[in-house]
């Protein structure tokens, strides 16, 4: 069975890699230094250390199942470029809200996804796998499909804890709550994820983040308990640095519109006013406006 990583950064080369470890054909796309670095090879550490050598390429080709690890604002673009062959089953395991929306525009078979599994690219071509976690796959109507369960069965293939899931879009939507109520407060404090509860200014903040995201979620018909969440998992995350503050760092464009932005937007469009979401939405992109990406 052939894998391809559309978008080999840090989850998507550690995703390929433990494919690859447990005998699937894998294609890594990828760009820039990356794709240089990858061409000489993908050194993993962390929870596991190893050396592959990999076939990394610019652009898609066939396969059997591809999942899509771009950051949120280059979607539309991967979704092109797929559309282009046949990427067999298309699985996002991405950040953010309405990342399945924009590929189901160019691709018949779409699944959403969500995963905590944490990596960082310690350099180009070379991953620290941080965290193991748990992923979750699914049909974005609810259905439980051959697909879905198919998915699952490959990641657990490669040794990761995964499942296929009906309720995909509500995974989504808190994992989404959770990342507005972390990364955008980590990235701007330039502090680790445990400071977010560790802080009692920071904590307000994040708690009012949250219940705003829980208030847009109630009015779509979805249940969870954001505060209490958040707090788990910035405890659980303590030491690590949020992917928006590592875009910060580096200068690089963030997910905030894909976060706390789509928590703006639907809040609009429900008639819920989420006014810290949006400040902190507009703060961050006041730093990307500073920056050079
Ligand atoms: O998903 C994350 C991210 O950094 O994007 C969290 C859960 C906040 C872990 O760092």
């Amino acid at each position: 069975m052939k894998i391809q990583i559309m978008g080999a950064g840090a989850l998507g080369s550690l995703v390929g890699a433990l494919m690859q470890l447990s005998g699937f054909d894998v294609v890594f796309v990828a760009r820039g230094k990356q794709l240089s670095a990858l061409k000489g090879g993908l050194r993993v550490s962390g929870l596991i250390q190893t050396e592959l050598d990999v076939y990394a390429t610019r652009k898609p080709e066939n396969a059997d199942i591809t999942f899509v690890t771009v950051k949120a604002y280059d979607t539309e673009a991967a979704a092109k470029e797929l559309a282009e062959v046949d990427p067999g089953i298309v699985c996002s395991l991405q950040n953010g809200v309405g990342n399945e929306e924009i590929l189901q525009k160019c691709c018949d078979k779409v699944l959403g996804g969500v995963t905590s599994y944490a990596a960082n690219l310690a350099d180009y071509g070379h991953v620290v796998y941080a965290g193991e976690g748990f992923t979750y796959v699914g049909e974005l109507d609810g259905r439980m499909s051959n697909e879905a369960v198919e998915v699952a069965e490959v990641l657990r293939k490669a040794g990761m804890r995964a499942e296929a899931v009906s309720d995909i879009h509500f995974r989504i939507w808190v994992k989404a709550v959770i990342n507005a109520a972390i990364n955008p407060i980590t990235a701007l404090c330039r502090v680790r994820n445990g400071m977010v509860v560790e802080n009692e200014n920071l904590w307000r903040v994040a708690e009012a983040v949250a219940l705003e995201g829980r208030e847009v979620m109630l009015r779509m018909g979805y249940d969870f308990d954001a505060v209490s969440e958040v707090r788990k998992v910035a405890e659980m995350t303590a030491e690590n640095r949020s992917s928006m503050l590592q875009d910060v760092e580096r200068e690089r464009r963030t997910e905030i519109d894909f976060i706390n932005g789509a928590i703006v937007r639907k809040g609009m469009e429900l008639g819920i006013n989420c006014p810290v979401n949006e400040t902190l939405l507009y703060l961050i992109r006041g730093i990307e406006s500073g920056s050079s990406h």
